[in-house]
């Protein structure tokens, strides 16, 4: 499937009831969702963060346009977690401290829950406490979510903290590389939300 440009240019533009109205009309018609998120709505907010860069958009244009990604992606959501109907495990899943993006992490979140994962959502602005809270009401796995480079170091501190614990750490988010999970000694990373699923997969010894 190639691109929809009115739903790229509906998100890009913030226009949230064009989203909302081109995103049911995909779910109605049961298309596949999973082609629309890809082809078409991540690469708007790709195409945001690159302007933002340039200067061409501001906080406010990124605002809204997160609020018309997260609008349609709710209403994906039970479309991508259909198949999930038994619990493989507990696992949470967070944005680090000082960090308030959350698309990404809703993303993993729910692709997640469809591959048959309980996900125990801490929300933005995780501070370690929050992640050690969630470990011991029985997550096996720790996923943290860093979007901003000031913000990813703090995926050390996680790190640290859960060490002897029996609970693994797996990063991700934009600015975050294998090499650097290697350095804080994550016990893995993932580019992107399907990434994620494999690498919780195969540190719990699941077979996909
Ligand atoms: C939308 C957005 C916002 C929104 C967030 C809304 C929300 N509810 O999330 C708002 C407007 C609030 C915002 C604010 C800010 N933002 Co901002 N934002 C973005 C933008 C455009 C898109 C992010 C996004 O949602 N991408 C789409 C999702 C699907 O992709 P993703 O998050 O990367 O997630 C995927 C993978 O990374 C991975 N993944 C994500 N998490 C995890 C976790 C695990 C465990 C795994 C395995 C994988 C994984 O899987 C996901 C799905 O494939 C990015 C640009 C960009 N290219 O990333 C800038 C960007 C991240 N923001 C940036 C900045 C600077 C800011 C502000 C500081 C701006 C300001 N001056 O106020 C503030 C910081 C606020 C804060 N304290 O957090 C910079 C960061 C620069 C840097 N190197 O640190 C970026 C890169 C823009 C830029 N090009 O400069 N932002």
């Amino acid at each position: 499937m190639s691109k929809n440009q009115e739903l790229y240019d509906g998100i890009m533009k913030g226009n949230r009831n064009k989203v909302i109205e081109i995103v049911q009309k995909s779910v109605t018609e049961e298309v596949n969702v999973e082609e629309i998120l890809n082809d078409s709505m991540i690469p708007a907010m790709r195409e945001m963060g690159d302007r933002f860069s340039r200067n061409e958009v501001y906080v406010p244009e990124m605002l809204i346009a997160a609020r018309a990604m997260q609008a349609g992606l709710s209403l994906i959501e039970p479309a991508l977690t259909k198949s999930g109907h038994k619990s493989l495990g507990k696992v949470c899943i967070g944005t680090v401290k000082g960090d308030l993006h959350d698309i990404g992490k809703n993303l993993v979140a729910i692709m997640l829950k469809g591959a048959g994962y309980e996900v125990d959502d801490l929300g933005v602005n995780c501070d370690v406490e929050k992640f050690r809270a969630s470990v011991d009401r029985g997550s096996k796995v720790i996923l943290c979510s860093a979007l901003l480079t000031t913000t990813m170091p703090y995926m050390k501190d996680v790190v640290s903290s859960i060490k002897g614990s029996a609970a693994k750490v797996v990063i991700g988010g934009a600015p975050v590389t294998q090499d650097y999970a290697n350095q804080i000694g994550a016990d893995g990373y993932g580019s992107d939300a399907n990434d994620a699923v494999k690498m919780v997969d195969s540190l719990l010894g699941v077979k996909a």
